[in-house]
């Protein structure tokens, strides 16, 4: 997890090896709204959890998140950007496999205007991936929107919505189970890094 402005970490990742965590995570694959989304049977891949604190008072720009974590390295062609985080491979798949994911915000405290809170441009995630000129231009051409949560309430989002946050004015804590879905095994050789389950491949 990169380190941020302040010094600190911005969140812990590979939560899935924790199996608190991955009991939940597989428990709400289950939930009709993640399966709608993903459109076939759905298994995490990926878990992270973020917290902005006095000490660790982050901000992040905009950006997607395009990123999945990989088993092992191997050059398949369309996946980019390869880099190896605390331990585990991390790569950029092509598009059309972000656009059939679906991550999952579970708010485990209230998230005020003051907290930091996710922003996000509405509709960005249908447009495929961006340069910086295409963030520039959706950002001047649709208001950003804050998201403002109670403590247990979850934000389902594309990996390829535009996102940011900034310091939080009065930081806490802000701790948000991210937790990416799919419903699809990656292409020969590569396999998700943290996902046992059997399904389709992507076609
Ligand atoms: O929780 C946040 O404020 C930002 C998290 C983030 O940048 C991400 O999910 O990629």
């Amino acid at each position: 997890m990169k380190r941020h402005a302040t010094g600190g970490r911005a969140g812990t990742r590979n939560l899935l090896t924790e199996s608190a965590v991955l009991r939940v995570a597989e428990e709400i694959a289950g939930f009709e709204i993640i399966t709608a989304a993903t459109g076939r049977a759905a298994f995490p891949v990926r878990a992270l959890l973020f917290d902005k604190t006095p000490q660790t008072n982050w901000n992040v720009s905009w950006h997607q998140d395009l990123s999945i974590a990989v088993r092992e390295r191997h050059d398949v062609q369309g996946f980019t950007g390869w880099a190896l985080k605390q331990g585990v491979w991390h790569a950029q798949p092509p598009a059309a496999f972000l656009e059939r994911m679906i991550t999952l915000r579970l708010h485990l405290d209230d998230c005020k205007s003051d907290n930091g809170p996710l922003r996000v441009i509405p509709g960005s995630h249908r447009d495929g991936r961006f340069d910086s000129e295409a963030i520039a231009r959706w950002r001047s051409v649709v208001p950003a929107k804050e998201i403002i949560c109670q403590a247990g309430d979850a934000l389902l989002m594309r990996p390829l919505l535009l996102h940011a946050s900034s310091r939080a004015t009065r930081p806490s804590h802000r701790r948000v189970l991210h937790v990416e879905y799919a419903a699809f095994q990656l292409p020969a050789p590569l396999v998700w890094a943290f996902a046992s389950t059997e399904s389709p491949k992507m076609d």
